[in-house]
């Protein structure tokens, strides 16, 4: 399967999966945030970040005054939740590898969230590809280069489009501008919800 779109390495399938998968996947996350509740992280510097974040699978992505970093357990001392097989079989169909991920994480953006532009690179072997999974409203997506500053494409991310970063795409700058608040009638309550599947320890 090859994706509709290719940006240096950004692969996208738009509209790759249907309402029904959609649901399905929604409905999968509201168990996993029961585990692992959302939570407004904060960057080492101390600003709060819009975006409200959890994860699953056997180490997830957290950030507070010491840093960020991948855990193997909750601020809590928990366990994360398993990656929903619904989840994992999008990673089986556009990751082109055998691996399976180690790490989920999901992302929420309510009215006014965005994501500044910037690299993965917490993750201990940046030879894996990620895949992004986007749900709910209408997203400005930014990717630029591997160094910062260089010139940026944009593209609009909807709901059931899926992402595949790899080689140079994989450690370009990226983030998301805003969010078209109201746009899809999949989370009832409005906003966007981004997945991403990751090989991160
Ligand atoms: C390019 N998420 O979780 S999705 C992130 O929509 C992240 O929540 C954004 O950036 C979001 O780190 C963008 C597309 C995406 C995801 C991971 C990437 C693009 C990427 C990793 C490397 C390069
Ligand atoms: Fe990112």
């Amino acid at each position: 399967m090859r994706p509709s779109v290719d940006l240096n390495g950004v692969g996208i399938w738009k509209d790759l999966l249907s309402r029904v998968e959609q649901e399905q996947i929604v409905n999968d996350l509201r168990s996993v945030a029961k585990a692992a509740p959302f939570q407004q992280y904060e960057t080492g510097r101390g600003h709060k970040m819009s975006v409200r974040m959890t994860g699953a699978g056997d180490v997830a992505w957290v950030s507070d005054r010491r840093g960020y970093r991948y855990e193997p357990v909750q601020k809590s001392g928990v366990d994360w939740p398993k990656i929903p097989d619904t989840v994992l079989n999008v990673w089986n169909a556009v990751s082109g590898i055998d691996r399976t991920p180690d790490s989920c994480l999901v992302n929420y953006y309510g009215q006014g969230a965005c994501m500044g532009l910037h690299q993965d690179k917490d993750e201990a072997d940046l030879k894996w590809p990620v895949v992004s999974i986007s749900l709910g409203d209408d997203a400005l997506f930014r990717v630029g280069q591997v160094t910062r500053g260089g010139p940026t494409q944009s593209v609009w991310l909807r709901s059931g489009d899926v992402a595949v970063l790899r080689k140079e795409a994989r450690l370009a700058y990226h983030g998301i501008d805003r969010i078209k608040f109201g746009t899809s009638s999949l989370l009832p309550d409005g906003g966007r919800i981004n997945v991403t599947l990751r090989v991160a320890g």
